[in-house]
């Protein structure tokens, strides 16, 4: 018997319809939707919540193939460094002297050959300090080296992908806190999405997509999560993820290596916080996937660009209950019961005192 859960009583505010009844919201920077089900999931917060005491790690672990003086299962020894630590992935995806063949433009079988580079970035010595429990400065140094490697390997490469695979959760295969850079001689689909969508926003209305976007967002301030002089993160109007934020400059900058040393500072704070929160929400090492997403490099015009950074956490309700991308959105589209709206106002409430630390 068909049953209707939800009254038609008529809803005079449109908002407020949209706060309890399920809706789609669209994702202008991927051109793609996603169905938002709050009425299944209101007060997800008055669940209950697993603490899980910190675990406690060690400074330097002597089993640790990215810890300083270690060696590497490729058996390269690290050196004795201090601070962040860049070298060659082991086991690269992509390779610099992959033999160049023509594409093969058949309709179903199409293939082109591609060149590449992978490296790791251990973010600093200490085996036992992620991003928001390294001391400022240590975040700050960070940030130099997400930019010199899109500085230096964008010379060679249209695209450097700078991100941070974190957690267990996410497949990440070594506690040491540690980034990746992969350059490519390809644009990948997700930036290639975020180019086209961009342009066609720029040549509609002659504005940048994401800085009208910011904006607005600071504007209305419902889904602003953190802010300093230089940066703003939300939890964008169409996240997919529940916690999701976006991170971007309140200017329009086309790349991490135009920002200028006051917005790497503010960058580098805006990150310990945000992180924090993160890590505050569940008293966890709160996992995500992050990276950063800038025009991509070489002689093409990119004022439709604006620099920013995604943050996919796949946490829902505690350190260990996370959101699972299955089913329908697998086979139809991407689905969220808790509004960005209620997401956003969590991750306000919470302190930027990291947990550990208290
Ligand atoms: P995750 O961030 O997904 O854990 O990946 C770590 C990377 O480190 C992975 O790409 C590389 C792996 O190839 N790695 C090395 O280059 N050398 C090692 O000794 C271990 C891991
Ligand atoms: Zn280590």
């Amino acid at each position: 018997m068909y049953e209707r859960s939800v009254g038609s009583t008529v809803v005079p505010v449109i908002e407020s319809v949209f706060a309890v009844h399920p809706h789609r919201r669209f994702n202008p920077l991927k051109d793609e939707w996603v169905l938002v089900s709050p009425h299944r999931n209101q007060r997800p917060w008055l669940g209950r919540t697993e603490v899980t005491p910190p675990e406690r790690k060690s400074e330097h672990d002597p089993n640790c193939y990215l810890c300083a003086g270690t060696r590497r299962a490729s058996g390269r020894v690290n050196p004795n460094y201090v601070g962040p630590y860049v070298f060659d992935n082991d086991f690269p995806a992509l390779l610099a002297d992959t033999p160049y063949v023509d594409a093969r433009e058949d309709k179903l079988f199409r293939t082109t050959t591609v060149r590449g580079t992978a490296r790791v970035i251990c973010f600093s010595e200490r085996h036992d300090l992620t991003l928001p429990e390294l001391p400022l400065e240590g975040v700050r140094r960070v940030v130099d080296v997400w930019a010199d490697q899109i500085d230096e390997l964008g010379r060679r490469y249209n695209w450097v992908a700078v991100f941070e695979n974190k957690g267990e959760l996410m497949g990440c295969s070594n506690p040491h806190p540690h980034g990746q850079v992969w350059a490519s001689d390809f644009i990948p689909n997700e930036v290639a999405r975020e180019d086209a969508c961009q342009a066609r926003y720029l040549a509609e209305t002659g504005n940048v997509l994401l800085v009208d976007y910011l904006d607005a967002e600071v504007r209305g301030a419902e889904r602003v999560v953190v802010d300093n002089e230089h940066w703003v993160a939300v939890v964008p109007y169409w996240a997919i993820w529940p916690f999701e934020t976006l991170l971007a400059p309140r200017r329009q900058v086309l790349r991490l290596t135009d920002l200028t040393t006051a917005e790497r500072d503010g960058l580098a704070d805006i990150v310990k916080r945000l992180t924090a929160r993160y890590d505050n929400l569940f008293e966890t090492e709160f996992p995500y996937s992050m990276g950063w997403h800038g025009a991509p490099n070489g002689e093409g015009d990119y004022a439709h660009w604006q620099l920013h950074a995604h943050f996919y956490p796949p946490l829902l309700r505690s350190a260990t209950v996370r959101k699972f991308m299955v089913g329908y959105e697998m086979l139809s589209e991407a689905q969220r019961d808790m509004t960005a709206e209620d997401a956003a106002d969590r991750l306000r409430r919470l302190s930027e005192r990291h947990y550990k630390q208290r």
